[in-house]
């Protein structure tokens, strides 16, 4: 995703009508995102932490423990950006006023611990005192741990072991334990410091503490993001009882009953009337995880909407009807903005450092003539397939790397020409999506493509051949934002209406993507029958 630098952008002017507000409090710093009700961008700002809040004395928003997998987070900083933010848009002249809806996203998982009675704290709230200042004494645990965090695979294992493996834990909450999901945090905390758990009153992922900041009240966990936590039961959409029951004592009390993504959680806090000169009658939508909301910013309105992201690693959105929970294949949340449905979530570490690779290892100068290299082969490469694997892959669970290539018979191969090589690549990491996309019960008819390989026509055109669908593209800067602020939109909308109102009529007016490529039916059969070899080599892979 995009970061912004420490400055700020107005791309155009205020119109008179509401605006919503959309903020995304991410790993590296806090954006903000204004649309107005025809969901156009009219603002922009960020802050960034390491830039703007350095007494924090993070790297990259975070703190990392000696041990190599604690990664935290102060809470306090997330606070006192929030203030930073505001002041910053304050100067360059943002007509809070307007702002009728307030949303948000966080990085998902990380996780705030409330000191008994700070509610007092956030209702005490003024318009004078800095929340960093107001919030000293809030939180039972000063650093949060954060997405990045991965030491808690002894309380994953004891969770699988508990719930009945991996399987079974995924099939109640959406994912198998996984060592950044909430839950699996919680437990270490009880376990490892007791004393800091029972200080505990209120337990916020990093959407609701940053709802909490402009409420003025412990805000509650929206289910969407709450799926993050290997506690939720995703279909009943409420805490698994015997998921809490292995986490930590007293675990209910603490979370709070979760919510649906578009409820309305309060009013904003008059400080934000008298310090910025909000609306008094402002409201604050339920803060979700930034992949939900870059779901919505995406407008994958409906099952079979994807999008590809390929950045550093890929990631494969969609929204589900019917979710197919997998061990072994990403994760399914609740859906942010359709009540019923769900989302899928699968990444792939091997993204774009790997194109990269490959692209400098066939002497392709630049993206250009490694599309032509692609050009000079046929679609399905003969029936060769590579697995390209620079990287410890998530997504099969390949831990080794190394780069494998095999002939239409399956017979292994120490090297491709050039174009063999540069069309396996792409093909091989598109089987993949669609293998592994297609498990979960991804099943695209239509394909928005962002991130930076999107530009690449070559690469458009094996995406959409494999996965049998159109492709889109858009300029969009930062999903996560900007889908809060058509959150806010819609749940202030659904308020007014008093009802859930559809989101594809909510953002109806939303600025249209570009169809950009068609799949062609010849090549997409091709890949049809590829798929199987392609399936059952990669198990082989995965077995060793
Ligand atoms: C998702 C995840 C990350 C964070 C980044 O499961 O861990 O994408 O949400 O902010």
């Amino acid at each position: 995703m995009n970061e912004l630098s420490a400055s700020t952008r107005v791309t155009s002017r205020m119109s008179e009508s509401p605006l919503f507000l959309g903020l995304d409090s991410s790993t590296q710093g806090l954006k903000a995102a204004a649309v107005d009700e025809s969901c156009r961008v009219v603002a922009e700002f960020g802050v960034n932490f390491d830039a703007d809040l350095p007494e924090y004395r993070t790297r990259g928003g975070v703190q990392r423990g000696p041990d190599g997998l604690t990664v935290t987070s102060p809470p306090v900083m997330w606070a006192a950006a929030l203030d930073v933010l505001f002041d910053r848009m304050q100067a360059s002249g943002f007509v809070f006023d307007r702002v009728a809806a307030v949303s948000g996203a966080g990085q998902q998982h990380g996780s705030v611990y409330w000191r008994r009675d700070a509610r007092a704290l956030l209702q005490g709230m003024s318009a004078e005192k800095r929340l960093r200042e107001t919030l000293r004494d809030a939180f039972a645990v000063a650093a949060s741990p954060v997405w990045m965090d991965s030491s808690t695979t002894a309380q994953c294992r004891a969770r699988e072991a508990a719930l009945g493996g991996p399987q079974a834990v995924a099939d109640v909450t959406g994912s198998r334990a996984f060592e950044r999901f909430t839950g699996n945090q919680i437990a270490k905390l009880a376990g490892q410091n007791p004393s800091a758990y029972a200080a505990t009153e209120r337990i916020a992922l990093v959407s609701s503490f940053m709802a909490s900041l402009l409420i003025g009240d412990y805000a509650p966990i929206d289910v969407s993001d709450g799926s993050g936590m290997n506690l939720l039961d995703i279909r009943a959409r409420r805490w698994d009882p015997r998921a809490l029951d292995v986490t930590a004592p007293g675990l209910a009390g603490r979370l709070g009953e979760p919510v649906a993504s578009h409820t309305v959680v309060g009013n904003l806090h008059t400080r934000y009337a008298v310090r910025y000169g909000f609306p008094k009658n402002c409201v604050v939508v339920a803060f979700s995880g930034d992949n939900p909301c870059s779901l919505a910013g995406m407008r994958l309105k409906q099952p079979g909407d994807l999008a590809v992201s390929m950045g550093t690693s890929d990631t494969l959105f969609g929204a589900l009807s019917e979710p197919h929970p997998s061990a072994k294949e990403g994760h399914i949340f609740v859906n942010p903005v359709e009540p019923a449905g769900f989302m899928a979530m699968i990444c792939f570490k091997n993204g774009s450092l790997t194109r990269e690779a490959v692209r400098q290892s066939v002497g392709a100068q630049d993206w250009k003539a490694f599309g032509a290299l692609v050009g000079r082969t046929p679609p399905g490469n003969g029936g060769r397939l590579g697995f390209y694997m620079r990287e410890p892959e998530i997504t099969p669970p390949l831990f080794k790397t190394g780069i494998w290539r095999f002939a239409a018979d399956a017979r292994p191969q120490s090297a491709f020409t050039p174009e063999i090589e540069a069309r396996a690549l792409l093909e091989g990491q598109f089987l993949s999506m669609r293998l592994h996309g297609g498990r979960v019960g991804l099943m695209p008819s239509g394909i928005l493509a962002t991130g930076g390989a999107s530009a690449d026509p070559a690469v458009l055109r094996v995406l959409s051949d494999v996965l049998g669908a159109p492709v889109f593209t858009g300029n969009q800067v930062n999903s996560a934002a900007l889908g809060a602020a058509y959150r806010a939109l819609h749940g202030w909308r659904s308020r007014k209406a008093r009802r859930c109102l559809p989101f594809a009529d909510v953002v109806a007016s939303a600025p249209s993507f570009t169809r950009v490529v068609e799949p062609d039916p010849a090549a997409h059969a091709l890949y049809t029958a590829l798929l199987p070899h392609y399936a059952a080599l990669e198990a082989k892979l995965a077995a060793g």
